[in-house]
């Protein structure tokens, strides 16, 4: 681990699984109980929004309580051991990886703890009764309040920042996705054209396996912590 200097770490539901979070894609995973066009995009919530809502509200009741495992602490603590610079790029919306001590830390997809005014774009807390007709605080409008997550055909946080840390990284570890979402799933290119040394570590092959250098197979509490310590 000592030659490297700059590590970006893609981060995806399988690593949170063994805290005993569902993942998306999986045989028993969250798109086999929802349909992600009733959830998951613009058009969906503009349909129905309080089906949304009770979908997020159900998240955040399955994760209140979840703990950080393993593989995340083992993250954190690399952070903090490591010379150089790590960032990690999360595509989950839960906080455990703040809660394991990483800082160094992007969401690309969200976070479900927080609501977002799409009239204002403020940011608030989430509150449970969170309901279409909800003013926001900042503008005192009401019926913009939303889940403040990245639906499908919507654009994706901080690009810019993390265009710029893979372009300098000189190793990407992807680890627990699928490789199924863009443009995470295109990130592994992006590091490889570079020259970066790109590994996965994950249960099983992803869809983009083929583009890494190096693959570690097996449950993220035991490949991440054997991989980065
Ligand atoms: C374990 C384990 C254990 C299990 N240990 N491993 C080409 C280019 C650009 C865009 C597109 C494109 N083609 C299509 C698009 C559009 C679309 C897209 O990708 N569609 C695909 C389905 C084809 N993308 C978008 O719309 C995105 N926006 C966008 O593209 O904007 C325009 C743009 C264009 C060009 C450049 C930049 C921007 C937005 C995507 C938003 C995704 N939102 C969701 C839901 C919201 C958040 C939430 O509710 O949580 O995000 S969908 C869902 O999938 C969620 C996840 O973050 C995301 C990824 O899932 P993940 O994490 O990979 O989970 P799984 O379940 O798929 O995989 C888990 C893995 O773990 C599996 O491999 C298991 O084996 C493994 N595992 N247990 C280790 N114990």
């Amino acid at each position: 681990m000592t030659v490297y200097q700059r590590i970006v770490i893609l981060t995806g539901a399988g690593l949170s699984a063994e805290s005993g979070l569902s993942t998306f894609r999986d045989k028993d995973g969250i798109w086999a109980r929802y349909d992600y066009r009733d959830v998951a995009t613009p058009e969906g919530f503009a349909r129905n929004p309080s089906l949304v809502y009770d979908f997020y509200n159900q998240r955040r009741r399955d994760g209140m309580g979840v703990q950080p495992n393993a593989a995340h602490r083992a993250l954190a603590k690399l952070e903090d051991a490591f010379p150089g610079d790590v960032v990690i790029v999360t595509q989950n919306i839960d906080g455990l990886h703040e809660a394991a001590g990483s800082r160094n830390l992007i969401h690309m997809h969200g976070q479900m703890a927080q609501a977002l005014c799409a009239l204002c774009n403020a940011r608030s807390p989430w509150v449970e009764d969170l309901s279409a007709d909800l003013a926001c605080s900042a503008c005192a409008t009401p019926g913009g309040m939303r889940p403040d997550v990245v639906w499908f055909g919507e654009m994706p946080y901080d690009l810019d920042r993390i265009a710029a840390a893979l372009s300098s990284c000189d190793l990407f570890i992807s680890i627990g996705t699928s490789g199924n979402v863009y443009p995470a799933a295109g990130f592994v290119a992006a590091a490889r054209d570079i020259g970066a040394h790109t590994v996965e570590l994950n249960l099983e092959p992803s869809e983009g396996a083929s583009l890494f250098a190096e693959h570690v197979h097996g449950p993220a509490t035991e490949v991440v912590p054997a991989y980065v310590d």
